[in-house]
């Protein structure tokens, strides 16, 4: 078995030499195959994410299929929050649904910690997936600060993030409670996922893109650093940072604590590495819609990616967000074969 904190993956992370650029998909896990929906037939989302035996099957799906060079866990941003005690569930077709939004003080004063044994199930299936990817890495991730902080105060999915803002700009005292509360709970999701095995960690801040990037300064980043930082004294795993629109924080996401900052598609690669700083790897940017087009649009599209990622430290290809739910898994494992063929023929090229 090879080690997984040598492998490509793990080596571009770190902005080292690999001899081919490795892919992974976010939301590669539970979403386009026929064999997860198999699985999940009668089983509740949350249930699925607390059963060891399931979560280990569901993330090995896609590294089968695709042969990607990461897996990622399968579970969810809000798990540890219903794990450590918050009333939520996850409403198929909706996403997360909170019974009681949190708002107020007293309403964050009342939000539980997250103890190691609450995802027990979370180590015991971390601990298997290390075993049966035999050197392929594993994934741990967390939602970030804001972008919990936005289901617990909207009470469910939200565009706008209206109510999430309005308690930030008019309470903030109270807001930098909550999003201190959460960052301690994301912090020990990841140090539990760590513990267990996992060789990287990606905090999802989604939906940081809907904010300034002076709000972002002064509400947002120290408590993601708190997460980020958090990690690098506890183990040495590379961090990837990741949100969706978040062109004007990039330089605010690495200075938070990011090994990779993750890029969505708006922005070209080679740009999002002029706003970075020189010591960070980027991950990304295939559009996601990119895989409904014909062939020679996907390949054309992902060439460009793969060129433009060349100026930066250390590349690891993804989508610019999630695997659209109706994608063609055929068309995912098919990039993923491009990406290995033509990164290593650039490296030849090159070397
Ligand atoms: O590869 C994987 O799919 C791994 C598992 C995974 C991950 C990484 C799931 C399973 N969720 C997530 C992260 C997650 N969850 C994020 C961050 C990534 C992203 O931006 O997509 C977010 C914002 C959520 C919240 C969430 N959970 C939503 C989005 C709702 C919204 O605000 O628009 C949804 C729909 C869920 C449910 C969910 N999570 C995962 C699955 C497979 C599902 C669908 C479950 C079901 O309905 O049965």
């Amino acid at each position: 078995m090879s080690d997984p904190a040598e492998s490509v993956f793990v080596r571009a992370c770190r902005g080292q030499r690999t001899p081919w650029t490795p892919v992974w998909f976010m939301r590669q896990a539970g979403r386009s195959l026929p064999e997860y929906r198999a699985l999940r037939e009668g089983v509740g989302m949350l249930e699925s994410c607390l059963r060891a035996d399931l979560v280990t099957e569901i993330t090995l799906q896609p590294v089968r299929r695709y042969g990607v060079d990461a897996a990622i866990l399968f579970s969810d941003i809000v798990l540890p929050l219903k794990a450590a005690g918050v009333d939520l569930d996850i409403k198929p077709g909706v996403g997360p649904v909170v019974a009681q939004p949190i708002r107020r003080a007293a309403d964050v004063a009342r939000l539980p910690d997250l103890e190691p044994d609450d995802v027990q199930p979370v180590a015991d299936a971390v601990r298997s997936l290390v075993t049966e990817l035999r050197g392929t890495p594993l994934i741990g991730f967390a939602g970030a600060p804001f972008t919990l902080a936005s289901y617990l105060v909207e009470s469910g999915p939200s565009r706008e993030h209206a109510r999430t803002k309005a308690l930030m700009y008019g309470d903030e005292p109270t807001w930098h409670a909550l999003a201190e509360r959460l960052a301690q709970i994301a912090l020990a999701f990841l140090r539990v996922q760590v513990q267990a095995g996992a060789s990287a960690v990606q905090l999802f801040d989604s939906w940081a893109g809907a904010l300034s990037a002076a709000d972002y300064a002064r509400y947002v980043l120290p408590h993601s650093r708190t997460v980020l930082e958090g990690i690098r004294h506890f183990a040495d795993v590379p961090r990837i940072h990741f949100g969706v629109n978040t062109g004007e924080l990039l330089g605010l996401m690495a200075d938070a604590g990011a090994d990779v900052v993750g890029v969505d598609w708006r922005l070209p690669l080679d740009e999002a590495v002029r706003r970075l700083p020189d010591s960070v790897a980027v991950q990304g940017n295939l559009d996601p819609a990119v895989v409904f087009a014909p062939w020679p649009a996907v390949l054309e599209r992902t060439r460009d990616v793969l060129r433009r990622g060349t100026t930066a430290r250390g590349h690891v290809f993804n989508l610019g967000h999630g695997v659209l739910p109706d994608s063609d898994p055929d068309v995912l494992a098919r990039i993923v074969e491009l990406v290995h063929e033509e990164s290593a023929t650039q490296v030849q090229d090159a070397g």
